[in-house]
């Protein structure tokens, strides 16, 4: 999974990478136009991982990981100046999911927050910047059209994309449309920005962090929200444990940064972990839900989902209630699973392959 960190200048989008991911990126007061994108890999906390730790020994455990990109400030107007054209735009569609970091800090050049106010902004970027692209394919569709090419497979991207032009000049984010699977495939390249998820980041003052009600259940009403502390959470990241745990729970912070997006990013984009266990490594890894078994071995290594054979699988909480993976098997628990299986969160799958 990989989910893009966007926002209005200053918002606060490297201070909130950096509590997220505990690096050490450039935090400025000012913009800075020029500026790179931030990459970093968080792990997805499960204890789950504690359990099967402790039962299978491995050398090593690895969770569950989500990409962050921090992606360079989002300047007024820059659909139209060709903000998704730069160089952000490959990383900007390679996204799976949009967070936008909303400013609710007083900003000494900005003044007080208008987070209502951005995030309707930025929702108006990302329309205009999929409607450009939408105009210019039926442009050049009418001109292939004029000269005589009329393909039905043309007609349908026709029709699919004046049917996402109406929804997006009604300022509605292509997320939100309904479209058929003849459809969805007419337009799956063009990655557009308002078909990926979009979950908002509420960046609050220490001072006012928790406080923030009425205007969360606003935002609500539209978008996924989740609030942090920004510049408190980043000094947090940067203590150890037990450090941290203290002025967490002063603050009323129950989890950090990480912690609560990568949980909220699970739920909101409907992704569930399976598990792979043995002697050397036990690993959870991330998938949509309703993905299929062999979708999973794809997410391990492209060789496993050619070469699937089945899949054997059992639950994580089968085998806790078992005690080891012998009584999972005495007790009959263990299934083989073939290609169409779809994966449950908790499996703990083992891939037969031949390649
Ligand atoms: N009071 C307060 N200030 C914050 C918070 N988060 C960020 N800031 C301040 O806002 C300024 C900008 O923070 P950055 O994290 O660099 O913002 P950015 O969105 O990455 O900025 P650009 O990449 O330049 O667009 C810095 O001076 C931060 O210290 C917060 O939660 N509270
Ligand atoms: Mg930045």
């Amino acid at each position: 999974m990989k989910i893009g960190l966007i926002g209005l200048p200053n918002s606060g989008k490297t201070t909130i990478f950096n509590a997220l991911t505990k690096m050490d990126a450039n935090v400025t007061a000012y913009s800075d136009a020029k500026a790179e994108s931030n990459v970093a890999v968080v792990s997805v906390d499960d204890d789950r991982l504690y359990s099967l730790t402790d039962m299978y020994k491995p050398k090593k455990t690895t969770g569950a990981t989500i990409e962050m990109i921090d992606f360079p400030c989002l300047k007024e107007g820059s659909a139209k100046n060709g903000f998704f054209t730069g160089n952000s735009t490959g990383w900007i569609k390679s996204t799976d999911a949009l967070s936008l970091v909303v400013r609710n800090f007083h900003d000494d050049l900005a003044g007080d927050p208008t987070p209502l106010r951005d995030i309707n902004e930025i929702s108006m970027e990302l329309l205009l910047a999929d409607l450009i692209l939408v105009e210019n394919r039926l442009e050049k569709i009418a001109w292939f059209q004029k000269r005589g090419q009329k393909t039905n497979l043309l007609a349908l991207e026709e029709k699919s994309l004046r049917k996402i032009a109406e929804h997006l000049n009604n300022n509605n984010p292509i997320r939100d449309l309904n479209l058929d699977e003849d459809e969805e495939k007419t337009i799956r390249g063009f990655q557009f920005l308002t078909k990926k998820q979009f979950l908002v980041i509420l960046n609050s003052d220490e001072a006012v962090f928790g406080h923030n009600k009425d205007l969360i259940t606003r935002i609500e009403r539209q978008y996924n929200v989740i609030e942090f502390a920004g510049r408190f959470e980043m000094e947090l990241s940067r203590l150890n444990e037990e450090e941290a745990e203290i002025f967490m729970e002063d603050m009323g912070i129950g989890k950090s940064a990480r912690e609560r997006l990568t949980q909220f990013a699970y739920r909101t984009l409907g992704y569930v972990s399976f598990f792979t266990v043995g002697e050397d490594e036990v690993r959870a890894w991330g998938i949509h839900g309703g993905d299929t078994a062999v979708n999973a071995a794809g997410a391990i290594h492209t060789d496993l989902a050619r070469g699937f054979i089945r899949a054997e699988c059992f639950t994580y909480n089968e085998l806790i209630t078992c005690g080891s993976e012998k009584k999972v098997r005495e007790k009959g628990y263990f299934r083989l699973e073939g290609k169409d299986y779809i994966v449950r969160d908790g499996d703990i799958l083992s891939i037969r392959f031949s390649v």
